[in-house]
């Protein structure tokens, strides 16, 4: 088997190294720098997972499917044991993780959310547990449920969950997103009765392939329900079809569907009829999924790299859109300064000009032929008077000090609103009466 499956694997199959792998994760950890705690809590939740993912060493398996459809009844199938209690449970509010342990027999773990661990040596405790009440939500004080079993198939560290219902609620949802996300496999059971439906195909496009999961294949169930071998070929053509359109990227050797009528096949098991386990088909099944692992565990940095990529890629639309918006806001805030520095250049050459002009009236007022027209007169009488010292400080000064206050006050005013603090003062020195000779 594993000769006949080793070639289109490595021809379809790009390898990756982990390294590729760390320089996924340092791209996606430094994206989350950027996201926003409250409004991009879903892409941070998505990377914490992803993280998760690549450090879990244990092959983890989860089965999607409405209630009903039989999911835990595939799990106990493909264990050849009774490990969930499918009839007890209606549906399963909680997923359920199945794993490994040595010791015989089955033993479940249900951890709060108080940090209390319920124990007990079977499965029977989860109808108490993993049931959804009335109104259909699950138990809220249930944090986790962990049912270990010494199961063969379980030994090389894989793990098996059960988890809620598609069909449940908005809430489960939610939940089964998570799921999907951290798991390494998914099966997706069908119904015999109603074959893959447009919600299903909906929800596998935007739960798995958008998000970059295609490590996926399909059980169709119950077909023992279905009577007529006509119907029951239409069934799996149809879905096989229904499947195909979506897209799946499955290695070449991997088949899309499997027929697999879980309660017969649990029921042989138990009573040991070979010839209704091979019809049943759980046995091709178990063989084949044996293989899918095997060869999936090898590729697992693959899968990790494609739903990085993809989270990336949701993670980059996000962020552009905030660099876009980023832009706006710093065209506006430099058109506003720019605006801004415009009003002030044009103060401030009003300033400087409003200066300028005292200071050449000043300069006019100073200039020998004015000062002559206007002073000479009381200039000489003061002079003949003896009187010019007192003369010059209380009436030419006076003049003079005016000249400076006016200049003093534009400069002032401008610094006051430039924000400079105080202009140092205008100081002008008289200088002494010459020394009659
Ligand atoms: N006839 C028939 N009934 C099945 C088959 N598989 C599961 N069931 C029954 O379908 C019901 C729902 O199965 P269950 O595993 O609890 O579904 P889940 O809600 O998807 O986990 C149970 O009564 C099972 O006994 C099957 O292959 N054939
Ligand atoms: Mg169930």
């Amino acid at each position: 088997m594993a000769k006949k499956i080793q070639a289109p694997l490595s021809s379809n199959t790009p390898t990756f190294s982990s390294s590729n792998l760390s320089s996924a994760i340092d791209i996606l950890q430094e994206s989350a720098k950027y996201l926003e705690r409250d409004k991009d809590r879903k892409f941070l939740h998505d990377i914490e997972l992803i993280l998760y993912r690549s450090k879990n060493s244990h092959f983890r398996i989860v089965f999607l499917a409405p209630f009903n459809f039989g999911k835990s009844t595939l799990i106990n199938a493909i264990l050849g044991a009774e490990v969930l209690p499918s009839k007890a449970i209606r549906t399963t509010g909680i997923p359920i993780e199945i794993k490994y342990r040595k010791q015989e027999g089955i033993e479940t773990e249900i951890t709060l959310r108080s940090g209390e661990l319920i124990k007990q040596n079977s499965s029977n405790i989860l109808s108490e547990f993993a049931v959804l009440d009335r109104k259909g939500k699950p138990r809220s004080d249930v944090d986790s449920i962990e049912v270990f079993s010494c199961n063969r198939f379980l030994k090389r560290k894989i793990q098996l969950v059960d988890l809620p219902g598609t069909n449940d609620s908005h809430r489960q949802d939610k939940i089964i997103k998570d799921e999907v996300l951290k798991s390494d496999l998914i099966i997706q059971v069908l119904n015999a009765n109603q074959a893959f439906t447009l919600d299903e195909q909906e929800k596998s496009k935007q739960w798995l392939l958008d998000r970059g999961i295609k490590a996926s294949i399909f059980v169709v169930n119950k077909m023992n329900q279905i009577e007529d071998e006509l119907d029951r070929k239409e069934i799996l053509d149809d879905a096989t079809l229904n499947i195909k359109s979506i897209n799946l990227s499955l290695p070449n050797w991997a088949k899309f569907i499997y027929r697999v009528d879980a309660l017969p096949a649990l029921k042989a098991t138990k009573e040991k009829h070979f010839l209704s386990l091979l019809k049943s088909g759980i046995i091709e099944f178990r063989v084949h999924l044996s293989t899918f692992i095997y060869f999936h565990k090898k590729i697992k940095i693959y899968h990790d790299l494609m739903r990085i990529s993809s989270l990336l890629s949701s993670i980059k639309k996000v962020l552009d859109i905030k660099i876009a918006s980023l832009n706006r806001d710093l065209n506006a805030l430099i058109r506003e300064r720019q605006t801004t520095i415009k009003k002030e250049k044009q103060r401030q050459d009003f300033f400087i000009s409003e200066v300028e002009n005292r200071i050449q009236q000043y300069r006019n007022w100073l200039s020998v032929e004015a000062l002559t027209k206007v002073y000479e007169t009381e200039f000489a009488e003061a002079i003949e008077n003896h009187s010019d010292n007192t003369w010059r400080d209380n009436k030419f000064k006076f003049v003079v000090e005016r000249y400076v206050d006016t200049i003093e006050s534009i400069i002032k005013k401008a610094t006051l609103e430039f924000r400079k603090g105080d202009p140092e003062r205008i100081t002008i020195s008289f200088p002494n009466r010459p020394n009659e000779v």
